[in-house]
């Protein structure tokens, strides 16, 4: 019986080395974001990406900023720590300016619209200095959402129709210059947090509110310390599906193609994920007690693209562009 069962067991563990020793070539691609693994954009790459590379790689994800910290992504890639983001225009445009362009308020109008600017040709010089000067390949654009102000106080204390009824008001933003910038213009007092650190922010007060799309909201909690959102809908925002050039250029055409179709599934699984909970979370919000409702659109508009003209972000904007992304709108 003993014999028999360390017989069984040998084969059983002869039958697995060839897989093992598949398993030990494959290229391990982590991913890192701030995000939760039940964000839709986690949940699109983890059932959508990584099965379609399974073959010849094994995506692994790292979610809540546990293997990288938030805003530090690229420059792991770059050093070869990180094989993967879903990366920001904001971050990005910490190396490079110009793409503080695909940050600013009330540019892009869509999830379709952001899909048209990134597969336009007036994309091509932007993704090319990523890849040539920081060995970033963005293969995809991803929906993050219509990103909206959500606070700590009710309404009947703030409410939040204009930029000057910001006034004062303590924003947690993400810290970059390029978000301060944002937070600045839509007319709050902007103070730089880390994703994983807003729920505590919120909590004890050290922050009046913060600004996310309401699946990040709900995906996060934060309806649980917060009692109003004012949908000033200030930046349609977006991620790119940030890739190692060097893992790029490691593997073969077959799979480079697979790699590209792989992460254009999953952006478009994301967006359709992420559209659906936006339109079903207001009733949601509201259940949970929040006052979730429509501010003056078009004065928060005129004041942030009033912030944004002749300030240091638009001069390094190439020539042109914003025409050429505004024609793709909607
Ligand atoms: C955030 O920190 O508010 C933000 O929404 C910024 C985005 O660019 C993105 O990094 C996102 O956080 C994380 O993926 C968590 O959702």
């Amino acid at each position: 019986m003993f014999l028999a069962t360390t017989g069984a067991l040998a084969l059983f563990a002869a039958s697995l080395l060839p897989h093992d020793a598949q398993a030990q070539d494959k290229q391990v691609i982590r991913m890192s974001t701030p995000a939760s693994e039940t964000d839709q954009r986690s949940v699109a790459l983890a059932t959508v990406f990584g099965p379609a590379i399974a073959e010849f790689a094994t995506y692994q994800p790292h979610y809540n900023a546990s293997l990288v910290a938030q805003g530090s992504e690229l420059e792991a890639i770059a050093s070869g720590d990180l094989e993967m983001s879903i990366t920001s225009a904001q971050e990005l445009a910490n190396f490079f300016p110009e793409f503080s362009i695909f940050a600013t308020g009330y540019v892009h109008q869509s999830a379709e619209h952001q899909v048209r600017v990134f597969n336009d040709a007036l994309m091509d010089p932007f993704k090319q200095k990523v890849e040539d000067e920081l060995g970033v390949k963005l293969l995809a654009v991803m929906y993050l959402g219509k990103r909206h102000v959500n606070l700590r106080f009710p309404r009947a204390e703030r409410n939040v129709m204009t930029p000057a009824d910001l006034a004062g008001v303590n924003l947690r933003m993400p810290g970059s210059d390029a978000w301060m910038f944002l937070g600045k213009a839509i007319g709050a007092n902007p103070t730089p947090v880390a994703f994983t650190e807003i729920y505590t922010a919120l909590q004890t007060g050290s922050v009046d509110g913060q600004d996310n799309p309401l699946p990040t909201v709900v995906d996060a909690k934060f309806y649980e310390v917060t009692k109003q959102v004012s949908l000033t809908a200030h930046l349609v925002d977006l991620n790119y599906i940030a890739f190692s050039k060097s893992v790029w250029d490691s593997l073969s055409a077959e799979q480079q193609a697979a790699v590209q179709a792989a992460a254009e599934a999953a952006a478009e699984s994301g967006r359709q994920g992420q559209l659906a909970k936006e339109a079903e979370l207001v009733t949601f919000l509201t259940g949970q007690g929040l006052d979730v409702y429509e501010p003056d659109v078009a004065a928060f508009r005129s004041h942030v693209q009033a912030q944004y003209v002749g300030s240091e972000f638009a001069k390094a904007w190439p020539e042109g562009v914003l025409d050429q992304i505004n024609a793709l709108g909607d």
